[in-house]
């Protein structure tokens, strides 16, 4: 064994030592330039988001009735370590301390979503006054903190008793999502102009009703698989409505999709084809119908006999104009042609580097080719990134700091693809990190860490991570660094 000497970083005596100029004439090569800015266009808005669930807490304050997740939590078995949503982050009543921190951060947009439940308990009747109120707090508080409003309509929690009446099996969601989309846009609609209607369709239909792994925990068919979505995309066109009639002048909205994002391995021209057509194939349950106005050819070949049960008017609805299409991109998918000339899904190899959620494959790339693939392949006109971050598990502060590095150079590493994106001439005018702090991470409880600030969840301390730090630079500054 040798041991390796280094040099003192600090001379031992304390003495002061200047540094001394470097001598040019000694050094070959070119003259390395300063640090190139690479900055985003003036107008691009930096946030922060999260969901009601995740956060909230406070499940029975004020009126608020059941959703499918306060339910799903206490069956044993389905999410870890029994977490529940019971008390999440207290935000609902830490709400200007959080403010307050996002405020530090010089967070200027946040997204966040309405507990359909709380302005609901039941998912008819007249709204809860105790509900509307609680939003009203909140909006007024981030508009005095010079922070814009960004809601999502619906973020997974559906209020139990409109499962009990058959959730989105059934077409009468439509008629109940009508009533409370009108409800918080004519309640918000004054103050708040950004507007995304569903978060991750996939998420409260396939992985809910089919897969079981997300409330209400179904195992059912592809054709009830089908039909929700079916209904879900009617929800949307609802939304849309909403916004159009009476959401005032300037509001815009969309919807916050986790499309499934193909990158060209090489990104030759065939292999860029594959990646267009492995978009289309892969969304074709979600995008073809709400920009191309109708299931195709190739999705009723896919269902087969598992069609669900639609009328054409249906896509009246669907397909009404949306301003822009939020992009939650997490990770991408290698895709390249294979024997036949299709495009094919690479398997990853067993040490393919991922976060600690094990879904989270570490693709940047995909934060180039989702915004841009959308923008050619369906046209679509705006792009906002909804969400993008990395689960980690980082461990309890240590004298006040989380060296969240793994985190902080995944989404480094999109932000520089998303730059790049823009370069060639992707409209992209917002980006929100998942998430501004530890929360309730679904069935993995909150063992899965999004935050940038780290949530003692028994103590409900907040302490910015240090990827909160180089955020608020990179928010600051405008550029990523
Ligand atoms: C988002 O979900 C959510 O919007 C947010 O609430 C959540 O906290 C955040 O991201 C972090 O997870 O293998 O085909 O079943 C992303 C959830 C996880 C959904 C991976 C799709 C696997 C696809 N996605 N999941 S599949």
């Amino acid at each position: 064994m040798s041991i390796i000497s280094h040099t003192p970083l600090a001379p031992a005596d304390g003495q002061v030592v200047a540094p001394s100029a470097p001598d040019r004439s000694r050094m070959a090569g070119p003259v390395v330039q300063p640090i190139q800015a690479r900055q985003f266009p003036a107008s691009f808005a930096w946030g922060v988001a999260t969901s009601a669930p995740q956060i909230e807490g406070a499940v029975t304050a004020d009126g608020k009735g059941p959703s499918v997740w306060d339910t799903f939590c206490r069956v044993p078995g389905k999410v870890h370590n029994g977490d529940t949503l019971d008390v999440a982050c207290e935000h609902y009543t830490r709400y200007p301390e959080d403010i307050a921190l996002m405020a530090s951060l010089g967070v200027k947009h946040y997204r966040f979503s309405i507990a359909w439940p709380r302005i609901f308990p039941t998912g008819h009747g007249r709204p809860n006054a105790g509900g509307i109120a609680f939003y009203n707090r909140l909006i007024d508080a981030l508009l005095a903190a010079g922070i814009t409003p960004w809601i999502t309509m619906f973020h997974w929690d559906l209020p139990q008793a409109l499962e009990d009446e058959g959730g989105w099996r059934v077409r009468g969601i439509a008629e109940a999502f009508r009533l409370y989309a009108e409800t918080i846009v004519k309640a918000y609609g004054d103050r708040v102009k950004h507007w995304f209607t569903l978060n991750e369709i996939l998420c409260f239909t396939k992985l809910a009703y089919g897969v079981g792994e997300k409330a209400p925990g179904g195992r059912e068919g592809e054709a009830v698989v089908n039909q929700t979505f079916h209904h879900a995309l009617m929800c949307h066109g609802v939304g849309v409505q909403a916004v159009r009639e009476f959401g005032g002048p300037g509001a815009k909205v969309g919807m916050a999709d986790n499309s499934f994002i193909p990158v060209p391995v090489t990104e030759t021209e065939s292999e860029v084809e594959m990646a267009r057509q492995a978009f289309v194939q892969q969304n074709i349950r979600v995008l073809d119908p709400i920009y191309r106005g109708g299931y195709s050819a190739a999705y009723f070949a896919t269902v087969g006999a598992d069609v669900p049960k639609f009328h054409d008017d249906d896509f009246k609805l669907i397909a009404l104009p949306t301003d822009f299409l939020g992009l939650n991109i997490y990770t991408g998918y290698f895709v390249r042609a294979n024997v036949r000339g299709e495009p094919e899904v690479l398997q990853l190899p067993p040490n393919y580097p991922r976060a600690d959620s094990q879904w989270l494959n570490l693709n940047a790339r995909a934060m180039y080719w989702g915004p841009r693939l959308a923008a050619e392949v369906y046209g679509v006109p705006e792009i906002c990134i909804t969400e993008n971050g990395a689960g980690y598990d980082d461990g309890d502060p240590i004298d006040d700091e989380v060296l969240d590095l793994h985190r902080l150079d995944y989404v480094r590493g999109c932000l520089n693809e998303l730059k790049h994106a823009i370069d060639d001439g992707v409209n992209v005018s917002s980006y929100f990190l998942w998430s501004l702090m530890d929360n309730f991470e679904w069935q993995d409880g909150y063992r899965r860490r999004f935050g940038i600030v780290h949530v003692d969840f028994a103590t409900q301390k907040r302490t910015p991570k240090l990827s909160a730090r180089w955020y608020a630079r990179t928010m600051a500054e405008n550029r990523v660094m």
